[in-house]
């Protein structure tokens, strides 16, 4: 279970902060190969460099220390663990994540640990297709065992999966991010499979009596019904199913949404029913991303967003953006009250389970960066309130993101970090922000 404390803290992700790709002994992951492939990424900029943490994780530390946080969430690169996906462990890239983690807790700071955020190594893809081979599901559980088995002695709150949402939509669906398929079919694949490796990595978690708790990590706008009529609530339902009930409903009930399985389950495999009892209670807590909300109806209204023509058209539903919304840097927009009811939906559907938020931040220019502080400010505020107001079983909060740093597709040039950094500058810069998370979380004590 989780504990009473909540938690505050910050995140990152190793491909996004880490550099020295060919140190350490690491190997290749799709992301350095996708970063290479013309096209992709914006000015087709890598994580060679990123914010050098690699070299410079003690200055993170040391960030952390004074940000007064309790927690850091940060992930393991597969790649620098087991180079080709497969076989024994890594001994540099055990040794890099132990300094990592003995200095997060000699300085008080609890790691909260991602076994995946999305830096699959390239052999797995190149030779085995990736998630859309079910022997991807033996091989990370043997993955997760190396981490746990070396790290479990410290490490007590793990994630298997960073936005499930995020590797099959984009990675398989769109080709947005890495590896850069464009099916519906194959999206469906690749999220079984990742499926059936969290629920895999958490028996061995369990039957091995790992001490700690073990969660998986989804995102999901808000979706708010465009009116009040039965249809409109109906489809912004749908919508939040979709995106956070696909990843969701099988880790806490077993089985894909009925909606999902009535509207396209003939694209989607099936569980057998010895899968769906592993899934079944697969989580301790349900880690949220969280970013930004939109209106959502069931039919066509004035100034609605176009169909994209591939699976995100799957939940039949059209979107709105009150053009009275403030927009981050990606365009997204900026409506503290979307966490608060969707923090109150997760609640209420999944039987109040802990919810840990892992990520919630926005991206914004400048070290003066007002904007931020206002967003963490009244997203916070909207957090408190869905858990000292309405019961929701809020247990911890952390900032995306601690350093600004390689923002996918996007490259650089979409800043998240309440730290200034960039791979031509890696020195570490505060921003307001920093020090106005730093009063938050101080008051809040
Ligand atoms: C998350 N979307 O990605 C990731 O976990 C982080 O690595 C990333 O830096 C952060 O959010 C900011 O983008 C997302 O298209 C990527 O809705 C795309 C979406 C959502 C989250």
């Amino acid at each position: 279970m989780a504990e009473k404390k909540f938690l505050w803290g910050a995140a990152t992700a190793s491909f996004q902060i880490e550099g020295g790709v060919n140190e350490g002994g690491r190997g290749p992951c799709i992301w350095d190969a996708y970063c290479r492939t013309p096209g992709r990424v914006a000015n087709m900029e890598n994580g060679d460099i990123a914010c050098d943490s690699y070299h410079r994780y003690m200055e993170d530390v040391k960030l952390l220390k004074e940000l007064g946080v309790d927690s850091y969430r940060f992930s393991i690169a597969w790649p620098r663990i087991q180079p080709n996906g497969v076989g024994e462990a890594n001994p540099e890239g055990i040794a890099y994540y132990n300094k990592l983690i003995d200095a997060l807790i000699e300085n008080g700071i609890t790691p909260f640990v991602t076994l995946y955020h999305w830096d699959l190594p390239l052999d797995l893809q190149i030779c085995h297709d990736g998630w859309l081979n079910r022997s991807i599901v033996d091989k990370f559980v043997e993955y997760a065992k190396i981490c746990f088995d070396n790290f479990g002695d410290r490490v007590k709150h793990w994630i298997t999966f960073n936005e499930p949402w995020c590797v099959s939509l984009l990675g398989y669906g769109t080709g947005s991010h890495a590896p850069g398929r464009k099916s519906d079919i194959e999206a469906y694949q690749a999220a079984h499979n990742l499926l059936l490796a969290h629920a895999y990595t958490v028996k061995l978690f369990r039957e091995n009596k790992y001490d700690g708790i073990i969660g998986i990590t989804n995102n999901t706008e808000w979706k708010e019904p465009m009116t009040d009529s039965a249809d409109d609530i109906e489809a912004a339902e749908r919508a939040v199913t979709f995106d956070f009930g696909w990843f969701t409903d099988p880790v806490v009930f077993g089985d894909y949404p009925q909606v999902m399985k009535e509207r396209v389950g003939h694209k989607m495999p099936k569980f057998t029913e010895e899968e769906k009892a592993l899934l079944k209670n697969s989580v301790d807590f349900i880690g949220l991303n969280h970013y930004s909300t939109k209106y959502v109806s069931n039919t066509p209204v004035e100034g609605c967003l176009e169909k994209s023509g591939n699976i995100y058209d799957d939940p039949d539903v059209y979107s709105w953006i009150d053009p009275e919304w403030e927009k981050t840097q990606m365009g997204w927009s900026f409506v503290p009250w979307g966490l608060n009811k969707l923090l109150k939906w997760i609640g209420k559907r999944y039987n109040n389970i802990p919810i840990y938020i892992t990520e919630n931040g926005c991206a914004t220019e400048g070290i003066d960066d007002d904007f931020r502080c206002r967003f963490l400010t009244q997203y916070i505020d909207a957090t408190l309130e869905a858990r000292d107001k309405d019961n929701v079983n809020v247990a911890g909060y952390f900032c995306w993101s601690l350093l600004d740093n390689f923002e996918w597709a996007y490259g650089y040039a979409k800043t998240f970090g309440i730290i200034a950094c960039s791979p031509q500058n890696t020195d570490r810069v505060p921003k307001k922000s920093y020090y106005t998370y730093r009063d938050i979380i101080s008051r809040n004590r």
